[in-house]
C-alpha cells in the first residue's frame, strides 16, 4: 500500500480549528473587502494526490499556509527504491517557477533605478539580440516572439534529456539555439511562452549586477526570507540534503519511468533551475504578493495580466489562474523532468498552496495537479467534479505534453 499522510497544524503547535477560524478572517490589507474565501478542503487535496499516484506519479505533496495555519497532504514515495514516504521537508526542482525569482531580481533593480521595463533590451546588452526593439516588458511577459530552443531539445523526452542532462551551457550558446528558428511573431504582438526570455532575463542580472544570478537569489530574495531549503545549483547535478527524486515518463506509453533527479540543469538556469520545498515556495509567494519583495509599482506590473487562455493569464514572470469559484490566484507552475509544480496564491498573499508531483511528461498527473488549486482555493465551492477534471490547454510546455 503505498504511503498516505496527512497532517493538519495550526501556527502555535495545537490541532485544528484554528484552521478553520482563521479561514474566516480573509480581508488582506490593501485590497477592498471581498467575499470571504471559501475553506480548503483537505479531504479533496487528498484525494488529488490520490488520483495522481495511481496516474502514475511515484509521489505527490501539497502545502496550503493560511494566515499562519498550515495544512499538508502527502502521498506515495520520495524514492520508489527505498520507498520512503515523501514529505513536505523534500526539497525538490521547481522549474519554471524560477521564472518568478528572476522576475523578482529585475523588479528590484527597476526599483533601484538601474533598470526601465520600457527600455530596450539591447540598451543593457548591446548587439545581443536580432531585433534591436524587444523591450525587457515584452520578454518577461513573453511577449518578444524569441524562439523557445526547448522545443526542439526536448521534441523526443528521453533522447532530448539524456543528451543535455550532464551538458553545461553558456547563457549564449542557449541564445543561439533559439535564434537558428525564425521568431515566433514581432516583438510585443503576441504572447508565446519561451524559456529563451528568461535566459536573456538572467544575462540582464548579471550584467547590472556584476554578480551570477545565484549570488543576486541568495541575496535579495532567499536570505532576507530566510528560505533555509531554496538553492541555485548551477551546473551541479545533485539536490543537497533531503529530497524527492523525480521520475521522467517516457513517450511510449508503459515504458519504465526514468530516475531524472541528478542533471546539471544547465538548459534551463535562470529560466529554471532553482531547489526548494512546499514551505519556501510558499513562504517566497506570499512575501511577493504580500509586497514586501518589490515596490508597490512594481508588483503591480507583474501582477498586469495578459490573457492566455479562458482561465489563465500571464503577467510579468507571474501567472493567473481563473478558478471555477471565481477566486484567482497567482504565482507559476514549473515543469522539468520528473518534477511537476503547481506554487500559487491569493492576491493578497494570505493564503498560498504549492504541489508537487514527481513525474513529469505525464498530461493525466498534471492535469490531475491542478485540482490542488481548487481544493485549496475553492474547497467544497470547486465546480470541479474530480471524475472529470479540468483539461489543461498546456500550451507552454514542450511538443509531446504540450500541444496534444
Ligand atoms: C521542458 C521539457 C519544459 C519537459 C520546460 N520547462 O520548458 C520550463 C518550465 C523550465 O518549467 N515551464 C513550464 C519535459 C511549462 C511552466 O512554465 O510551467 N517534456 C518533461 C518533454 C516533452 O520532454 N517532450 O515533461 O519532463
Amino acid at each position: 500500500m503505498p504511503h498516505v499522510n496527512v497532517t493538519h497544524l495550526a501556527s502555535k503547535g495545537t490541532v485544528l480549528g484554528t484552521v478553520v477560524l482563521s479561514l474566516l478572517a480573509v480581508p488582506s490589507s490593501h485590497a477592498a473587502p471581498t467575499k470571504p474565501l471559501p475553506k480548503p478542503d483537505l479531504t479533496s487535496l487528498q484525494g488529488v494526490l490520490r488520483t495522481a499516484f495511481r496516474q502514475g506519479a511515484p509521489g505527490a505533496v501539497a502545502r496550503i499556509d493560511d494566515h499562519g495555519a498550515i495544512l499538508w497532504a502527502a502521498m506515495g514515495y520520495a524514492d520508489r527504491r527505498s520507498k520512503r514516504p515523501i514529505s513536505n521537508a523534500d526539497r525538490f526542482r521547481i522549474g519554471s517557477v524560477t521564472k518568478t525569482f528572476t522576475t523578482v531580481v529585475l523588479m528590484q533593480l527597476a526599483d533601484e533605478g538601474k533598470l526601465r521595463l520600457e527600455a530596450p533590451v539591447d540598451r543593457y546588452l548591446p548587439g545581443l539580440l536580432p531585433d534591436r526593439t524587444i523591450t525587457v516588458r515584452e520578454l518577461l511577459g513573453h511577449r518578444s516572439g524569441l524562439y523557445d530552443y526547448t522545443n526542439t531539445m526536448f521534441a523526443k523526452s528521453v533522447p532530448g534529456f539524456e543528451q543535455v542532462r550532464t551538458k553545461v551551457f553558456t547563457y549564449r550558446e542557449l541564445l543561439k539555439r533559439s535564434l537558428w528558428h525564425p521568431r515566433t511573431s514581432a516583438p510585443g504582438a503576441a504572447y508565446s511562452y519561451s524559456n529563451t526570455n528568461f535566459v536573456v532575463a538572467g544575462m540582464l542580472i548579471e550584467k547590472l549586477t556584476g554578480h551570477t544570478v545565484r549570488t543576486e537569489y541568495e541575496n535579495r530574495i532567499i536570505k532576507p526570507l530566510k528560505l533555509r531549503d531554496t538553492f541555485y545549483l548551477h551546473p551541479g547535478a545533485k539536490i543537497p540534503g533531503r529530497h524527492a527524486r523525480g521520475y521522467l515518463a517516457p513517450d511510449q506509453r508503459g515504458a519504465a519511468l526514468i530516475d531524472a533527479t541528478e542533471q546539471t540543469m544547465s538548459w534551463a538556469q535562470s529560466a529554471g533551475a532553482i531547489i526548494s520545498t512546499t514551505r519556501d515556495l510558499n513562504t517566497f509567494l506570499s512575501a511577493l504578493l504580500g509586497g514586501r519583495l518589490t515596490s508597490p509599482s512594481h508588483l503591480r506590473q507583474m501582477e498586469r495580466m495578459v490573457p492566455v487562455s479562458s482561465s489563465q493569464a500571464y503577467g510579468l514572470g507571474l501567472r493567473r489562474r481563473d478558478l471555477s469559484c471565481g477566486v484567482s490566484v497567482y504565482g507559476h507552475t514549473g515543469t522539468v523532468q520528473g518534477y511537476y509544480t503547481y506554487a500559487f496564491a491569493t492576491k493578497d498573499g494570505l493564503r498560498s498552496l504549492t504541489a508537487l508531483a514527481t513525474t513529469s511528461n505525464n498530461v493525466a498527473v498534471l492535469n490531475t495537479m491542478l485540482g490542488t488549486l481548487e481544493s485549496a482555493f475553492c474547497g467544497k465551492q470547486s465546480k470541479i467534479r474530480r471524475a472529470a477534471p479540468p483539461v489543461e490547454r498546456y500550451e507552454d510546455i514542450a511538443p509531446g505534453v504540450a500541444r496534444d
